[in-house]
């Protein structure tokens, strides 16, 4: 179970990633096929995101980011967002003692302004409790969009240009970096989307400008952690290239 900790990293290949960032696709299509209603999908994606936590920090991910609630999503049935909506009470009242017992710390990013309060609490709480935990940081998208990060940075930069803090000279990368929920974070190395399509659907953009993509048809509630060692030894073989040199031939 710990090998990957203890695998020594040869030449041509890289290192185990820092950050894997999930799309959890494929919810729904699960559910239709087994012709049950589409909450089971998302309970089963639910229950899927414990084993993959599970996994992820035995082998020493430091951070995982899963795509829970997208800007996008409150434009379902709303059943379906209140259903949704209650999931991070549910998780949290299941595993937070475990996540505890492994060290590790629960963050969110995106937009809490306009999730219910019950959820709110009920992530907050889990936040609080897991603040100084120091293993795997696991992240969830909660009402997350790419765009909406960046329109909220760029506005948090602007009023400091306006107010004299920042001269507009002074703006790079490291500014919009600083303005962005993911601060402090690595990149993430590995981008996973699954059920078999093929966009970012407004995920990470700032932040997955160098990532490698991994697609898969599985559906979420279905894909393994076997399936997850498969995309990461493939991640370890390919070879890393920066838009210049070869990372080799540096
Ligand atoms: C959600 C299950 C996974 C598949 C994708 C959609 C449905 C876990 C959480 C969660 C969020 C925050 C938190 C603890 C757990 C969650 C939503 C949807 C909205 F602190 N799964 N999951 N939240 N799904």
């Amino acid at each position: 179970m710990f090998g990957w900790k203890k695998q020594k990293q040869s030449a041509g290949t890289r290192a185990l990633p820092e950050h894997i960032a999930i799309i959890m696709d494929g919810n729904g299509r699960y559910a239709k096929q087994r012709n049950r209603p589409r909450v089971n999908g998302h309970y089963e994606g639910m229950q899927n995101v414990k084993r993959i936590t599970r996994h992820a920090s035995d082998i020493g991910i430091k951070y995982l980011t899963l795509y829970a609630f997208s800007t996008e999503n409150w434009s379902r049935p709303k059943n379906e967002v209140s259903y949704l909506m209650k999931l991070p009470g549910d998780f949290l009242g299941a595993f937070l003692p475990e996540l505890i017992e492994k060290n590790v710390k629960v963050v969110t990013i995106g937009n809490g302004d306009s999730l219910p309060g019950h959820t709110v609490k009920a992530v907050a709480e889990a936040v609080e409790k897991t603040r100084d935990n120091t293993g795997l940081t696991l992240v969830f998208a909660l009402n997350y969009g790419g765009r909406d990060e960046l329109v909220r940075g760029i506005r948090e930069i602007a009023e400091e240009v306006s107010t004299g803090k920042l001269a507009i000279e002074d703006i790079s990368q490291a500014t919009v970096d600083r303005h962005l929920y993911t601060t402090h974070m690595p990149e993430p190395e590995m981008m996973i989307r699954t059920s078999g399509e093929y966009r970012l659907s407004n995920f990470l953009l700032w932040q997955s400008s160098y990532s490698e993509l991994f697609f898969t048809d599985t559906f979420w509630p279905e894909f393994t952690a076997d399936e997850l060692d498969e995309m990461i030894s493939q991640y370890q073989k390919r070879s890393r290239r920066f838009g210049g040199l070869d990372e080799e031939e540096v």
